[in-house]
């Protein structure tokens, strides 16, 4: 009976044994997928706290308060970013358009010679005043004028606090951006952004 219960034991003893050895090589793993997904629903989240306080200043860009001090709207979506990510580095960029058809188009040129694409030489409407045609228009910076369209986009830099991104040899630093569209006020007749360019 003694001989049998010493067996037992020893059994136990392997089981433990066994057990540790196994989170030994397991462990390291599972604490990685957990700090990994925490990781992950973190930069989630900044996404989400950006995206909501960009939403709401597209809603606040038509009060007077706004439109008489644009830098406010970004001292507010600022302070909102702030308020959960206190470290953030949030800047912010404005582009002015005269029309929404004009966002992420080509800027509309005169196709003289019919070959369906812009060649040089071909009269362009300079949409963002750089002195040459772009097939993307970024829109002019700045806050435009009465009546034009703005593409708001803002952008916030932080730091990843667990160290997962060191473990998976990324960067510490996550930069997120989200962008809306704000209608400045029909203030007096506006006049076009563009001038038009033939070289
Ligand atoms: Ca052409
Ligand atoms: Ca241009």
């Amino acid at each position: 009976m003694a001989a049998l219960n010493h067996f037992i034991a020893r059994l136990k003893g392997h089981d433990r044994a066994a057990t540790a050895v196994e989170f030994a090589l397991v462990g390291p793993l599972f604490f990685l997928i957990l700090m990994g997904f925490f990781d992950y629903s973190w930069q989630i989240y900044g996404k989400s706290v950006l995206q909501g306080a960009v939403g709401q200043a597209a809603r606040y860009a038509t009060l007077e308060t706004y439109i008489e001090n644009p830098s406010r709207l970004d001292d507010r979506v600022k302070a909102q970013v702030r308020n959960v990510f206190k470290d953030a580095d949030v800047r912010f960029t404005r582009a002015a358009f005269d029309s929404y058809e004009q966002i992420g188009k080509p800027e509309s040129y005169t196709d003289s010679n019919k070959n369906g694409k812009y060649d040089v030489g071909e009269c362009f409407q300079d949409i963002n005043g750089n002195g040459k045609w772009d097939a993307i228009s970024e829109g002019k910076a700045g806050n435009g004028g009465a009546d034009d369209i703005i593409l708001y986009t803002a952008t916030m830099k932080f730091r990843r606090t667990l160290p997962v991104w060191a473990m998976l040899n990324q960067p510490q630093e996550v930069t997120l951006s989200s962008s809306t569209i704000l209608r400045n006020q029909p203030f007096n007749a506006g006049k076009e952004l563009y001038t038009v360019v033939c070289k």
